[in-house]
């Protein structure tokens, strides 16, 4: 969105055309080894999805831009690695984010109890400064079902988040959790803050006609 700065011309000076800037957000996401947070973010960025098991090392950062009804924002993803081994590495890009998304297997039932510990670590970072998504993904392993989408809600309404079930191999309401994100993402942060202004600016690529993504591994 553009804007024209200057209240008038009276003195003589010529108006001086003031761009807004991006609006930029901090998403992390947060869950158990395999839970398919990486195939959630590779489907939102490519619409692609891969069967085998390749496990996030360390954290990947991905960028894209959001071209919304009223807004564009450009989102950061940072992917985490749910193996134990990498959890240290975890706390500092919570703390960093407006937005985390902890994601469940809705196949594995340690991993939805293991999303309230996830959640916990969010709320000791950021208290009620953040968004947050309870998401239930695989929903296309409908057979092997161990938790089900009332026990998420349920746990969405007691842990005062929001909730959503996916599958990013059927590319189920993949789309809507990121449109419901974004349209939850706090309006105080339009400006890029200092802490943002340090990451690098991923080239995006031409702009497709809603979204264009970026990546870049940060193992
Ligand atoms: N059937 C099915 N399999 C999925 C789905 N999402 C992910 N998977 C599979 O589950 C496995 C793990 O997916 P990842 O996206 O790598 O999981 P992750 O949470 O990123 O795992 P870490 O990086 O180790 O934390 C892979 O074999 C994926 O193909 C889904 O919606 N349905
Ligand atoms: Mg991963």
């Amino acid at each position: 969105m553009a804007t024209v700065g200057g209240a008038g011309l009276a003195n003589g000076q010529s108006r001086i055309p003031q761009v807004a800037p991006l609006a930029k957000y901090k998403l992390v996401f947060l869950g158990d080894q395999s839970v398919g947070k990486t195939s959630i973010i590779t489907r939102f960025m490519y619409d692609n999805f891969d069967k085998n098991y390749q496990a996030t090392i360390g954290i990947d950062f991905l960028s894209k831009t959001m071209y919304l009804e009223d807004r564009t924002v450009r989102l950061q993803l940072w992917d985490t690695a749910g193996q134990e081994r990498f959890r240290s590495l975890i706390p500092s890009y919570i703390r960093d984010s407006s937005v985390a998304v902890v994601v469940y297997d809705i196949t594995n039932r340690a991993s939805f109890l293991n999303s309230s510990e996830w959640i916990k670590d969010v709320r000791a970072e950021r208290g009620n400064e953040v968004v947050i998504m309870l998401v239930g993904n695989k929903t296309d392993l409908a057979d092997r079902r161990q938790v089900s989408v009332e026990e998420g809600e349920d746990k969405a309404k007691k842990e005062g988040v929001m909730h959503i079930e996916t599958s990013a191999k059927a590319g189920y309401n993949i789309k809507p959790l990121f449109r419901k994100l974004a349209t939850a993402l706090p309006g105080m942060e339009s400006a890029p803050s200092t802490a943002s202004s340090n990451l690098i600016d991923i080239k995006l690529s031409a702009q497709p006609p809603e979204e264009a993504p970026s990546r870049q591994c940060y193992c």
